[in-house]
């Protein structure tokens, strides 16, 4: 199905009106679609029951859940599909289990995809880039093809940052902002870190952020950190344990669990990818949540790149990044250093990506358009419009003259 610029405003309302129209005749809202792949593996199987119990969604929403596994995932899936049936969860209106990508994201809202090829015996890191890169390329297009006009992508599957730009290339007629990396985890476990150097309750930790790629290259900041509203560095003073411990400790956690577990990170993985979506879907205030996003050039990164950046949720399925946050030196080392690793990973798996000029303009640019427009920006409207199609120019022109 190819998508046109009309359908962008159904894309704009769609999951709020929806809401509306149905929370005035019934107590509980119709049926969202979430699609999760890779359901049997440990984090799906934490995920689904979690999904299935409302946590994410709303206590007030009905759910469609499509599991899709690879065919020999389908024998532990069977045995999900009974532990979710045994659930008896109110909320579950039906569960499917496929491993056809087309059936399985058919009209979905929200798809997790959490399968990935895990890195075998002898199997160098490109290795695995490659055979990644294969699966989301594939389920890009699939997702192109079936989902719902306004569907939300979290890919969770590692290396997320880059898999989630394979597959927004591979799905054309979908904006690029419909797909997130997850970088909540490592948030999570960094506001943690911090609350308990600080001798803090975790909930009165915030704005701490993650840049760039979730790997060992990422660049947990506490530079606009807040403890209880107080500057935490403030309340910290000790630059050298942020330095020496609480970076590295950060970047390396997945592998502190590993080695401590025997597997790893699961349930709080499963956690982290529940509170990314729940934010885009109800919202989380003002709080900054960190989302590895396609960048818009902001903070010097390169455009394309899937980079975690600290974003708001409002709660309409969209996310708005924060922008302009005063970056030091030492920030911006760290920041180039995570980029740097991004644009290697984009360049290794550069045949899968085919490059559409063609992809429909991204709802920030013309919230950003409108937004300038409103607040009689023309300067900052012209900047804008000068990188939009033709239509959009002629669009900006007639309004200009109207005005
Ligand atoms: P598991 O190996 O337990 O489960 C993966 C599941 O995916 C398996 O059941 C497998 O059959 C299925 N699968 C593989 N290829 C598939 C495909 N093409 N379509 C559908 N299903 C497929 O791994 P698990 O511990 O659940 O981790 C899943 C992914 O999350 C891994 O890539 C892991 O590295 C990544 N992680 C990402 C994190 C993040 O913060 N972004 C943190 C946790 C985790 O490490």
């Amino acid at each position: 199905m190819l998508r046109t610029a009309a359908s962008n405003a159904m894309r704009l309302g769609a999951s709020r009106a929806t809401r509306a129209l149905s929370t005035k005749n019934a107590d509980l809202l119709p049926p969202l679609k979430v699609a999760v792949t890779g359901a049997a593996g440990q984090i799906g199987y934490a995920l689904v029951m979690r999904i299935a119990s409302g946590e994410m969604l709303g206590k007030d929403q009905l759910i469609d859940l499509n599991l899709i596994e690879t065919e020999a995932g389908m024998s532990p899936l069977r045995g999900v599909m009974m532990e979710l049936e045994d659930g008896a969860f109110p909320l579950l209106s039906s569960v499917t289990a496929t491993s056809d990508l087309n059936k399985g994201f058919g009209d979905i809202n929200y798809a997790m995809l959490v399968g990935a090829s895990p890195r075998g015996p002898g199997m160098e890191r490109s290795d695995l880039m490659a055979a990644n890169a294969k699966i989301f390329a594939e389920q890009g297009k699939a997702l192109n093809t079936s989902a719902a006009v306004n569907a939300k992508v979290l890919v969770v599957g590692n290396p997320a940052n880059t898999n989630a730009l394979v597959a927004s290339e591979n799905a054309p007629d979908m904006w690029e902002e419909q797909f997130i990396a997850m970088t909540r985890l490592d948030q999570s476990r960094a506001q943690a870190l911090l609350a308990e150097k600080a001798g803090a309750d975790v909930k009165d930790v915030d704005r701490v952020i993650i840049w760039g790629n979730h790997s060992a290259s990422q660049y947990p900041d506490l530079s606009h950190a807040r403890i209880g509203g107080k500057w935490a560095k403030s309340i910290v003073k000790d630059d050298k344990w942020i330095k020496d411990e609480f970076i590295p400790r950060v970047q390396k956690r997945g592998a502190e669990v590993i080695s401590a577990r025997g597997a790893s990170s699961a349930a709080s993985a499963a956690s982290a990818a529940l509170d990314t979506v729940r934010d885009l879907h109800l919202g989380s205030g003002d709080a900054w949540q960190s989302n590895a996003v396609v960048s818009d050039g902001g903070y010097g990164i390169h455009k394309g790149l899937w980079y975690s950046v600290p974003t708001i949720c409002k709660g309409d399925s969209h996310f708005r990044r924060v922008q302009r946050l005063p970056i030091d030196d030492f920030s911006a080392k760290m920041m180039t250093a995570t980029e740097k690793e991004l644009i290697e990973e984009r360049d290794a798996v550069r045949h899968l990506l085919p490059g559409h000029e063609s992809k429909p303009v991204s709802w920030n640019v013309l919230e950003s358009l409108q937004t300038s427009f409103e607040e009689g920006d023309m300067k900052a409207v012209d900047e804008i419009a000068k990188e939009l199609p033709a239509q959009f120019k002629k669009g900006v022109k007639t309004a200009k003259a109207a005005a």
